[in-house]
């Protein structure tokens, strides 16, 4: 009596969270199979429905470095660029997807920056030449970034067919990967090769 009422209350509490919503895996190497991190994944719904918001995210400055150094957001997401140094920065983009600048400051710059265009902003600080950092802007909110072992998971997916858009910083000026076409109804586990600069 007990036991079916405690299997009946974990199936309850199991339903709306997987309910429709898979898991894909991601795998990615560059073409001699050796994992590849700072991959940017994106799944791109097929079917244009209503999304979830968009969550504010954050790109710090510590160490005179942006972190971190790859990111990928949802259209709409504002960024917040807290400065943990002590020296000021100056951060700017001319993206097209973004131009702005935030002018030498110390410190939570007053208003985060709304990235509003999907594309790929290139981020740089006037002060310090060296600091770079890539905002992929994309119209979705599935994807993610490699880790260093070259995997990537993508959480509470709803079924349904995704593009897979692909890109690397170290693909900057070369033509766009293709897009894949991907049927999600269960969990999925792709592996993804990039072709990079030499
Ligand atoms: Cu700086």
């Amino acid at each position: 009596m007990y036991r079916s009422a405690g299997i009946v209350l974990a199936l309850l509490l199991l339903a709306p969270v997987t309910a429709g919503a898979a898991t894909a895996a991601f795998q990615t190497t560059d073409p001699a199979g050796r994992p590849l991190d700072s991959v940017v994944l994106s799944l791109i719904p097929v079917a244009r429905g209503a999304l979830p918001a968009p969550r504010p995210a954050r790109i710090s400055q510590a160490g005179k470095a942006f972190s971190p150094i790859v990111s990928v957001v949802q259209t709409g997401t504002p960024i917040e660029f807290p400065n943990n140094d002590t020296v000021r920065h100056h951060v700017y983009s001319f993206s097209p997807a973004k131009v702005f600048e935030l002018k030498l400051y110390a410190g939570k710059p007053e208003k985060p920056v709304l990235f509003d265009k999907p594309g790929v902003v290139v981020l740089g600080c006037n002060i310090h030449d060296h600091m770079v950092a890539y905002v992929v802007v994309v119209d979705t909110p599935w994807s993610v970034v490699s880790g260093l072992d070259g995997s990537a998971r993508i959480a509470d997916l709803p079924s349904g067919d995704y593009l897979l858009q692909v890109w690397h910083p170290r693909r900057l000026g070369l033509p766009d990967l293709p897009v894949r076409t991907i049927r999600v109804n269960g969990e999925l586990s792709e592996k993804v090769v990039v072709e990079l600069k030499p």
